[in-house]
């Protein structure tokens, strides 16, 4: 049976959720973060970059989870997570942008967020004005630029959905993450398109089944 290594608050709950929508059978083995915020050591075990997700599936052990997802629809999706052919290229985008432009931003933001906290107390001021600034004058700027490319591709697409159809597609299993991260850190910021978009994903019972599997997940409530 397909194992997904899972990581508490992490990506891969899109891979639960994947599984959920399209009914694979699965087992979740669960892997919980350190005090530090890092994945467990076990995880290098499976992974030798020791991230999660990954998934195993017979001889198959896959890492990354744009690859993942991908493996997944295309294995046992049976024609479902197809988007229509006018949504072809959305998908294709941002099943891509999810992880290769947009979550290096919020990963960039996070690291900034971190440093001053965990700095020793004596530079921890100084710190803090630093990367207080890199994160407003670099930064924010780049997140700005990120919700409104998303929410303007929102407000045109023929559907709740990135690719524009009646389900869900790989760019949705992919962008979820970022805009679950981003709606839980900084609400303010976001438009109504992307708000309404991550309620629409968390109202979904494949998507409650997923939370009930994966157990602690930050961006999302039970
Ligand atoms: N691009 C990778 C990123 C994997 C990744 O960084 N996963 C995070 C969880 S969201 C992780 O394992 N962090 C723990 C660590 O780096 O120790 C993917 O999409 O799978």
């Amino acid at each position: 049976m397909l194992t997904v290594h899972h990581l508490n608050n992490s990506r891969s709950q899109r891979i639960l959720w994947l599984l959920e929508e399209l009914n694979v059978p699965y087992q979740v083995k669960k892997y919980e973060r350190t005090p530090q915020l890092t994945a467990p050591k076990e995880l290098l075990e499976i992974n030798s970059l020791g991230k999660s997700p990954v998934i195993t599936d017979g001889d198959v052990n896959l890492a990354e989870s744009g690859a993942i997802v991908e493996y997944v629809i295309e294995k046992y999706g049976n024609g479902k997570a197809t988007p229509p052919e006018s949504g072809k290229l959305d998908n294709l985008y941002f099943s891509h942008y999810a992880e290769g432009s947009f979550m290096p931003v919020l990963v960039q933001k996070l690291i900034f967020d971190i440093v001053p906290q965990r700095s020793p107390f004596y530079i921890r001021p100084f710190a803090s004005m630093i990367f207080g600034q890199l994160n407003k004058q670099l930064v924010q700027p780049e997140i700005t630029k990120h919700v409104a490319l998303i929410e303007a591709h929102l407000a045109k697409s023929k559907s709740i959905f990135f690719a524009g159809g009646d389900e869900p597609t790989s760019a949705d299993y992919q962008m979820v993450f970022p805009l679950e991260a981003l709606t839980d850190g900084a609400p303010d910021r976001l438009g109504p398109k992307i708000k309404e978009y991550v309620k629409t994903i968390h109202d979904r019972p494949a998507y409650k089944r997923a939370l009930e599997k994966g157990g602690e997940y930050a961006y999302a409530k039970l």
